[in-house]
């Protein structure tokens, strides 16, 4: 529902693996099925005839439409090396690797830059589960490992075809790039620690600015979890950029404290040409924030709030509904949107594996269904009936989204709509006016009775892996050294 309305990314982790794979000797092709149908998928599989074919699964409610095209990759090409990978899969390998009918030979837990050269080598020798990260349906290898540096790659930018069709609203059109990766916060709702282990790694700024220049789009979107946590790294990336003559339109994501904390890098970036910034808001009562171990305030975000509208950076905030939420919850968060000028978006509290509330949570979900854990659909009891609880999601949704969306936003933007059409981009005109379709309360309530036909696997009340976060984390990392003695 995101792609099809506010904004579609170029899919860097699927760039970084096939330039690793490339490195490695091998050909590659990628296409992006955000972007192209699934009969020009098969097509190219017909036409180029791959010997290995991966998936990125990134996402867990696309899983249903990755085992389908699985199978119907094997009936192509019969041959053909089935794989896939990326964060969601690496939680959930040996499930989605069963429910695959053999489609799927294995799954690759973890960054791919490592794990793909590595296990395209133990197919010629028979060595595959030997490979760091790799589930087949015979067992399992070792943990995978972190890559050393996230300089090492660069993405492949040159495989995606149709790259005017990315972009960020406004941001028309929008490459992508990572400054940096994982995240030293636990959140209980969010697997980006768990993926990363714990580990913060920065791209360095000469590798950072070596990429900015072969990025021909005129706005970039930051991709880390949480921007410019080290301020002197931060600050250093600045300068390069600066020093390069770059000039972008940016957009970042960071949490509230550390936009305090680190006001004057986000001061430089704003000169840079930094126009939007989403802040992990999340609730509206500091109760729901302690819950959700987000370690910060409402009085912290109240305050950066008011420091991103100082500096003049748009801001966009995302809520977190909880399932249990009645009427009058919608409605408080309706008024404190409407009296703020930020961009406001709500999601539904959900589960996902590798997560602290999955270990919490899980045994209480009222559905299996992969396609409905999206952050749009309510997979833990809803207090209101639960047709009525989307009638309220989606009647707040609306209301948030009319104050940036349609006639309005066109007022207010018609300079940027003019100067996008002018250059040929339909991308953020397009979105303005499309809301209303993809966003039904109805429609949400009746995705509950299609009929399904692959489902996660269900969960065990004391699943051990979630008694302690350390067993969750998807990496080994390196052993530390040995302690001094005196
Ligand atoms: C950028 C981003 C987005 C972009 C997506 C851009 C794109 N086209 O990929 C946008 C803004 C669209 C987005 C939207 C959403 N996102 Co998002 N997103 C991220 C974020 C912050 C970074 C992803 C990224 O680009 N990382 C950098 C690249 C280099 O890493 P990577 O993609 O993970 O790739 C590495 C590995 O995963 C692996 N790999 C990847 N693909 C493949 C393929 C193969 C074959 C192999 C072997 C390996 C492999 O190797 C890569 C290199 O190391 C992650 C958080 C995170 N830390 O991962 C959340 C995250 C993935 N998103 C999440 C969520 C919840 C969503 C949304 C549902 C909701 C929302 N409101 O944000 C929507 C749904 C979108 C959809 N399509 O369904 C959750 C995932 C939940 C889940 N378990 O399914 C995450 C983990 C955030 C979180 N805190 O929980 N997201
Ligand atoms: S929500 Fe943000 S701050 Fe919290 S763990 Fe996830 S990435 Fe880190």
């Amino acid at each position: 529902m995101y792609n099809r309305v506010f904004l579609r990314l170029e899919p860097l982790g699927l760039e970084l693996v096939a330039d690793a794979l490339r490195r490695a000797g091998h050909a590659v092709q990628l296409i992006d099925l955000q972007i192209f149908r699934h009969r020009d998928y098969f097509r190219l599989v017909q036409s180029w005839q791959p010997e290995a074919i991966g998936f990125c699964l990134n996402y867990l409610a696309n899983v249903p439409e990755v085992l389908d095209l699985a199978q119907k990759s094997k009936q192509l090409q019969p041959g053909c090396f089935v794989f896939v990978g990326g964060h969601s899969v690496s939680f959930i390998a040996e499930e989605v690797v069963g429910q695959s009918a053999g489609a799927v030979d294995c799954a690759l837990r973890g960054e791919g830059e490592v794990g793909g050269p590595l296990l395209l080598a133990a197919l010629e020798d028979g060595t595959l589960e030997q490979v760091p990260g790799v589930v087949t349906r015979r067992g399992a290898g070792p943990p995978p490992t972190l890559l050393a540096s996230p300089d090492r790659f660069r993405p492949a930018r040159d495989l995606l075809r149709r790259r005017r069709r990315y972009f960020l609203g406004p941001l028309d059109p929008c490459a992508s790039i990572e400054l940096s990766r994982g995240c030293p916060w636990q959140c209980a709702f969010c697997s980006a620690w768990t993926f990363y282990s714990r580990t913060y790694r920065k791209v360095s700024p000469e590798a950072a600015v070596d990429q900015l220049r072969t990025i021909p789009e005129p706005n970039v979107y930051i991709t880390d979890d949480v921007a410019f946590v080290d301020p002197d790294h931060g600050m250093a990336v600045a300068e390069a950029v600066q020093r390069a003559g770059i000039r972008k339109g940016w957009y970042l994501e960071t949490r509230a404290d550390v936009l305090l904390r680190n006001r004057p890098v986000f001061a430089r970036w704003k000169d840079l040409g930094l126009k939007y910034m989403f802040l992990g808001i999340e609730a509206l009562d500091d109760r729901s924030l302690k819950d959700f171990r987000k370690h910060s305030t409402t009085a912290a975000h109240a305050e950066a709030l008011h420091v991103a509208r100082k500096l003049g950076i748009h801001v966009a905030v995302n809520i977190i509904a909880e399932p249990t939420w009645d009427r009058g919850q919608f409605e408080r968060l309706r008024q404190w949107a409407m009296a703020v000028p930020e961009i406001v978006h709500l999601t539904v509290k959900t589960p996902y594996p590798g997560t602290e509330i999955w270990g919490r949570e899980s045994h209480r979900v009222t559905t299996l269904d992969y396609r409905l854990f999206d952050v749009q659909h309510a997979v833990l009891p809803t207090a209101l009936p639960l047709h009525e609880f989307y009638r309220e999601l989606v009647l707040t949704q609306s209301v948030l989204a009319r104050k940036h969306m349609g006639l309005r936003a066109l007022k207010g933007a018609a300079g940027i709509a003019v100067g996008c059409l002018l250059r040929g981009q339909t991308n953020f005109v397009r979105m303005l006016w499309r809301f209303s379709a993809a966003y039904h309360a109805d429609r949400l309530y009746a995705d509950h009775h299609r009929p399904v036909r692959h489902q996660l696997r269900a969960p065990r009340r004391t699943d051990p892996r979630y008694r302690c976060a350390q067993t969750l984390l998807v990496h080994s990392l390196p052993a530390a050294p040995p302690a001094r003695t005196a």
